[in-house]
């Protein structure tokens, strides 16, 4: 399919919805993406799962039930669509206020029933080789999900703390962990001490968070319930190309210099204006 212009979400976000991004880091949107738009993400999931990036075959923890993988879109026409012409966009920027929404990457994260892989607490902006403050990331599931079937948990207000964390990966691989940041506080040992935010799910319903609000999920304790979920990363106009040791290897040919805007064939921007 070739789209000229994303599509409008169900609904817009509520202004009460996007002050409480601001304030807590974290919002669930209800019925935002219409059933056609699950379908094909969910059809981008199979797809992916049959066909995965070099990089997804190396992430995924297939033996346990974890499917995981990045920039499935630059060849998977589904996800293709997702970035062109889905309503995640509008929603970009309807929270980052940018004329322009740039479309920074996707990454899956699928657990079966049954998985014992959990996502440790972690935030994401410190392991980016970007900078700028106009960033979000929209976890859309296309399954049912509750807390039994990895919810997505996040810590109140915690993008608003001047830690920066080292990170953490599903893998415990150790190139992206910069030994100069501390480490994620013991979260699950001491939960009483923070506000954990979390939602019970529909196909439908997305998350849409800060990149430095701290967050994870536990395994899939569901015995028949997939979890089967991706997030969709957005900028505005004020993110640029950071590179900076101990963050995300990007593709290569992506043509950025250190400080040029993210742009170009593997970072398009998707909305021109409001
Ligand atoms: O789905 C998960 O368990 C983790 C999601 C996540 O860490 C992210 O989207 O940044």
């Amino acid at each position: 399919m070739a789209f000229v212009q994303p599509e409008a979400p169900d609904r817009a976000l509520l202004d009460s919805e996007v002050t409480a991004l601001r304030e807590d880091g974290a919002i669930c949107a209800r019925n935002v993406l219409s059933d056609s738009w699950v379908d094909l993400v969910a059809r981008g999931i199979e797809h992916t799962q049959t066909s995965p990036t070099k990089l997804g075959e190396v992430l995924s923890l297939r033996d346990r039930g974890f499917t995981a993988d990045l920039f499935m879109w630059l060849q998977n026409d589904y996800f293709k669509d997702v970035v062109f012409g889905s309503p995640l966009s509008r929603l970009a920027q309807q929270v980052l206020g940018s004329p322009t929404i740039t479309h920074w990457y996707d990454q899956l994260f699928l657990k079966e029933p049954g998985s014992d892989v959990p996502t440790p607490w972690h935030h994401d902006l410190t392991f980016w080789p970007v900078h700028g403050d106009q960033i979000v990331s929209i976890w859309v599931p296309v399954d049912r999900v509750t807390s039994e079937s990895s919810g997505l948990e996040f810590i109140k207000g915690s993008h608003l703390w001047s830690n920066r964390f080292k990170a953490v990966t599903p893998d415990y691989n150790s190139y992206m962990v910069n030994p100069e940041l501390e480490d994620v506080p013991d979260i699950d040992s001491n939960r009483d001490a923070y506000q954990v935010l979390s939602w019970d799910l529909d196909p439908g319903d997305v998350l849409i968070f800060h990149p430095l609000t701290v967050h994870g999920s536990r395994g899939n304790s569901s015995r028949n319930q997939r979890r089967r979920a991706f997030a969709s990363r957005w900028v505005g106009e004020d993110v640029v190309y950071d590179p900076k040791p101990h963050t995300m290897p990007l593709p290569p040919n992506h043509g950025l210099e250190p400080g040029d805007k993210l742009g170009g064939p593997m970072f398009p921007t998707v909305l021109q204006s409001r």
